[in-house]
């Protein structure tokens, strides 16, 4: 265990960029056109995400969208395609320190900042299973933000119009035609809006990170349609099952944080039920610290992946 504990305090440069990321295993982000039914998985119809761009980092870069049309065989149809779905991406004062920016409902300022580029998409067979590339950004287009050593730029995906489900994904690039991680970027989100994999033997997972001001959290998940369970998994905790929500409904349980928690991200485990399969199940989460505060979501835990390891909790029984 000591050689693991070593892996992972080295483990500070990542160059996971993809989002959803590998450690996540989720397939898609997802989002509804703004005439979609909610009991198709997406209760708001827009989704945020944040980059950072580390400060030391000083070259232009590109967002690149994976399948940003919405038509094909990425999507989900509902009739026929008729969505259609905006890309808005924000610098500047605000985009992430405007409380509205940091919430779960597209409500208020949350388009806050500076935008520095917008498209809308529909169905489109030039974009479809292709890329799509925002940019050249500048770093210092971004806000700077001390807590996250770093420039954080907000990219918000939402239905225009349209009741046909987009699928996609994001990449972080220092290249405008290639996938090329930048040393030490992250992205994250309050609400994670997502597809679950069409297969039973996928575990997806997300990394809320527990800061020392947290005593407890709570997970509200929306449209699970009962499958399978969450599981809440840390360097000192086995599993917990989570409350899981059916179909068009919202289902919310609390989780105490251990002392020895404070400072890593816990690992909610999505596991998807064996029999029957559930096909095409998006869904939403969120967790929140006792102050009603949303936690960051990084693709890149912070601490690295926690893995449970009993020798920890062997250690606190005998303190106590
Ligand atoms: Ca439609
Ligand atoms: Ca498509
Ligand atoms: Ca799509
Ligand atoms: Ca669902």
């Amino acid at each position: 265990m000591m050689i693991l504990s070593v892996l992972l305090a080295g483990n500070c440069i990542s160059f996971a960029q993809p989002v959803p990321a590998s450690d996540e295993n989720i397939p898609y982000l997802m989002t509804f056109g703004s005439d979609g039914e909610t009991s198709w998985g997406d209760d708001d119809f827009s989704q945020t995400f944040f980059f950072k761009i580390p400060s030391s980092y000083n070259q232009p870069f590109y967002i690149r969208v994976y399948d940003p049309d919405i038509g094909g065989d990425v999507d989900e149809i509902n009739g026929v395609w008729d969505t259609r779905m905006s890309y808005e991406i924000f610098g500047g004062e605000g985009a992430w320190s405007n409380e509205d920016a940091r919430g779960v409902q597209p409500t208020g300022a949350y388009k806050s900042g500076t935008m520095l580029a917008t498209k809308v998409f529909g169905m489109d067979n030039r974009y479809d299973d292709k890329w799509y590339t925002f940019g050249p950004f500048n770093p210092t287009e971004g806000e700077l933000r001390e807590e996250f050593d770093g420039y954080i730029f907000k990219i918000i995906c939402e239905g225009i119009s349209g009741d046909d489900g987009n699928l996609y994904r994001y990449y972080l690039s220092s290249e405008a035609d290639e996938n090329v991680a930048i040393e030490d970027g992250n992205a994250f989100t309050y609400e994670y809006s997502f597809r679950m994999w069409n297969t039973t033997d996928n575990v997806s997972h997300i990394y809320p990170f527990i800061d020392t001001a947290t005593i407890f959290v709570k997970q509200v998940n929306f449209d699970w349609d009962n499958d399978g369970y969450i599981r809440v998994v840390s360097r000192v905790r086995r599993g917990l099952l989570a409350k899981i929500s059916g179909e068009d409904h919202w289902a919310d349980s609390k989780v105490k944080i251990i002392e020895e928690e404070i400072n890593s991200s816990l690992d909610f485990q999505f596991i998807k039920r064996k029999d029957p399969l559930v096909r095409n199940n998006n869904v939403v989460i969120s967790v929140e610290n006792q102050y009603g505060e949303y936690l960051e979501f990084f693709t890149v835990p912070i601490g690295g992946v926690p893995v449970y390891d009993p020798s920890i909790n062997v250690r606190k029984i005998e303190k106590q």
